[in-house]
């Protein structure tokens, strides 16, 4: 059989694995140093700081981690000020990071699969699992916060990034209470976040936090079922969250055979529901809708229309494969579920929910413009795959006008490799895409990441700068900017 030319293309795939694999080493150093190798001039009126969180280490002294996710939290820092950018990067220093360092081996379980050697011998019953900080930082109130969905957050010097304890808010928290990765910022300057403990029932804890960094508001609530809920939305008068159709057996991860998340399994056929939950008023009752929904980790933006709520999020067929076995370095992207971008449209008074695809591209870590948290906005970025169906590392920007429904990529395939996207408002500016989008791109080619700043009007004229660091940061998960 003879490829059409377009076919032939479309086949070829736009990565090596070899090259992706690149960004998942370790990175031991801590640097400290203005960026002096830019391609392209910095914004002059970009000013301010860019932090990021994530996995700094996929190893523990040469012992392989079972998964990214396990990965101990290392924060990098680029400061923007009158056209030059420093770097640097520190690694959180909870208590596991330091006992593993010290004793230059896996000392605790990993919620994602990493074991201490030795087999389920080595590990059953021990339900000490690591705690790390890898997932958020946000800079509010004046602290520094590194998060990790499943315990309290550890406080940083935003300067030095030094780690200074963990954050109670003044005794709100308790010890090892949790505390998200994914709050969200309202139009009121007001920030809310959420807690999941779980269990056979479920609690939500729901905390909203002044400019002061203090907790004003804690809301607990009681829902039925196992949940696994890493990222919420907020409209003018909800909370709300999808309740992933889950399953969660814990007698291997008691045995020592599996993680906890390893104990997770996704019910394709079952319904996702949906919690809304009244952010004033708690007398108001909690509503429940069904939806279809595959697996949600993240969200973009949820907003009221009248008696409508509408909710855009990124939605997996299934979880990828975490099994015990398996070498998340040796992903067969082809063999996975993409996460795709659909609308759900829940309707108050009937109780009902409708819900469409936007757009079939594989697509992870959406970001939008911070002031239309909560409320209708028009435009929606994305780290997303090169080509525009199936499922592949991500390589490229990709921006959505909701409205007009046109659609711009920016790639940096085939040895460029994408993190999420942040966007950033230019000072006084009018529309809402008038600002930047700033991403972290692990270039396989000279393993080396660099800083790369794009015009969010228009992503397809190419990069505005791009600042090489002298080393390269690993796949990493969310940060966020302050203009201070
Ligand atoms: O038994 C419970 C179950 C459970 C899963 C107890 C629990 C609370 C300890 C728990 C813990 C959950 C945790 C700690 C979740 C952490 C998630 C995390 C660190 C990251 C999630 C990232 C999500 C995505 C979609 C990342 C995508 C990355 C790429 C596409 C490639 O770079
Ligand atoms: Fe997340």
């Amino acid at each position: 059989q003879i490829l059409e030319p377009q076919d032939q293309q479309n086949l070829q795939k736009s990565y090596t694995l070899k090259d992706w694999q690149g960004g998942y080493e370790s990175l031991h150093q801590e640097f400290d140093y203005w960026i002096d190798d830019i391609e392209g001039e910095i914004p002059p009126e970009l000013q301010g700081t860019l932090f990021r969180n994530g996995p700094g280490l996929l190893d523990i002294n040469g012992q392989k981690l079972h998964h990214p996710f396990d990965g101990d939290g290392m924060i990098s820092r680029i400061t923007f000020t009158n056209g030059r950018a420093h770097f640097r990067n520190r690694f959180v220093t909870t208590a596991g990071y330091l006992a593993e360092k010290k004793a230059g081996k896996i000392l605790y379980r990993g919620v994602f699969g990493t074991q201490k050697l030795g087999g389920w011998l080595a590990n059953i019953f021990d339900f000490k699992i690591k705690h790390i900080a890898n997932t958020n930082v946000i800079y509010w109130g004046k602290k520094l916060l590194a998060l990790w969905e499943a315990s309290e957050p550890y406080l940083l010097n935003p300067h030095t990034l030094e780690t200074l304890g963990n954050e109670y808010f003044n005794g709100v928290l308790s010890k090892g209470e949790a505390f998200s990765a994914h709050p969200r910022i309202d139009a009121n300057g007001t920030l809310v976040n959420f807690a999941i403990t779980p269990g056979l029932s479920t609690t939500i804890n729901i905390f909203e936090l002044n400019t002061d960094g203090e907790i004003t508001n804690k809301q607990n609530h009681s829902v039925a079922g196992f949940c696994f809920i890493h990222d919420f939305v907020i409209t003018e008068n909800y909370c709300i969250f999808f309740q992933n159709p889950v399953s969660f057996n814990p007698i291997p991860f008691a045995l020592g055979i599996s993680s906890a998340a390893q104990c997770i399994k996704v019910q394709k056929n079952q319904p996702t529901k949906i919690i809304i939950i009244p952010r004033q008023n708690p007398t108001k009752k909690i509503k429940v809708l069904e939806t279809q929904a595959g697996f949600i980790f993240h969200h973009v933006n949820a907003f009221e229309v009248g008696n409508e709520i509408i909710i855009d999020s990124i939605c997996y067929e299934s979880l990828p494969e975490v099994e015990p076995n398996s070498d998340y370095r040796e992903t067969d992207f082809d063999a996975n579920s993409p996460g795709k971008l659909w609308r759900f449209n829940l309707n108050l008074p009937t109780n009902t929910v409708e819900n469409h695809l936007i757009d079939d591209r594989s697509c992870e870590f959406p970001t939008m413009h911070p002031h239309h948290v909560g409320k209708s906005y028009r435009y929606l970025y994305t780290a997303a795959a090169h080509k525009s169906t199936g499922n592949a590392p991500l390589q490229a920007i990709f921006k959505l006008d909701l409205e007009l429904q046109q659609r711009q990529l920016w790639s940096a395939a085939p040895a460029g490799f994408i993190g999420e996207p942040i966007f950033i408002p230019r000072p006084n500016s009018q529309t809402e895409d008038d600002g930047w989008l700033i991403a972290l791109v692990y270039d396989a080619e000279h393993h080396r990441s660099d800083v790369v700043i794009l015009d969010a009007v228009n992503l397809e004229k190419g990069e505005i700068a791009k600042l090489h660091l002298k080393h390269h940061i690993p796949y990493g998960l969310h940060g966020s900017f302050t203009p201070e």
